[in-house]
């Protein structure tokens, strides 16, 4: 499966990764001082890569929400991870950093369950676990930099052009604004289902 990744920058994270058949996403937005929120989206970053291929998701961002409790910074994230493998796509997320499957004009929203708040930190996060069969199109997982401030049928327009890196920095470009500044920070992964 080819991905493409973009990353502005600031607190957000996004890792693609494959280990045993499967590939791995995952995107993270911290909240609060940079450095603080950044760790914290650091750390699920660092305990996906550490997890087998098939694990409970829901489950790893719980023991997240309590480590980062127990670390005690104050640091706190959102994250959504998407696993792809032997047909099946499993994930899970906590916050409003989205996975959607975007097919022509149908886009399925993974995430439409999630609870938004409490984040990753709180001690009282809940994470929404996902579950679907891969078809036809594409798979994207978004900070909100990206999912809030771009309409919908945009961002599916612009991840299914020809080029899996042309729609990439097609996603990076559709929340500028035109001073050429970006509303909040964007992190995107992009997978080619096909
Ligand atoms: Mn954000």
């Amino acid at each position: 499966m080819k991905t493409a990744m973009r990353v502005s920058g600031g607190q957000d994270r996004a890792h693609v990764f494959t280990r045993a058949g499967a590939l791995v996403a995952v995107v993270a937005d911290g909240s609060g001082a940079t450095a603080v929120g950044g760790a914290a989206a650091d750390l699920v970053l660092e305990a996906v890569k550490k997890a087998p291929a098939g694990s409970d998701w829901a489950a790893l961002l719980a023991e997240i929400d309590a480590r980062l409790v127990r670390e005690g910074s104050g640091a706190q994230t959102t994250a959504v991870i998407m696993a792809i493998a032997g047909g099946r796509i499993t994930g899970a997320s906590v916050g409003d950093s989205g996975a959607w499957i975007i097919d022509g004009d149908s886009v399925i929203d993974l995430t439409a369950a999630q609870q938004r708040k409490p984040l990753l930190g709180s001690g009282h996060a809940r994470p929404v676990a996902f579950t679907a069969e891969v078809a036809e199109g594409r798979a994207l997982l978004a900070s909100d930099g990206l999912l809030k401030y771009a309409a919908q049928r945009f961002v599916a327009e612009a991840a299914s052009g020809p080029s899996l890196d042309g729609c990439a920095d097609s996603l990076l470009a559709l929340p500028r604004l035109r001073s050429g500044q970006l509303p909040d920070d964007v992190a995107v992964i992009l997978i080619s289902l096909a």
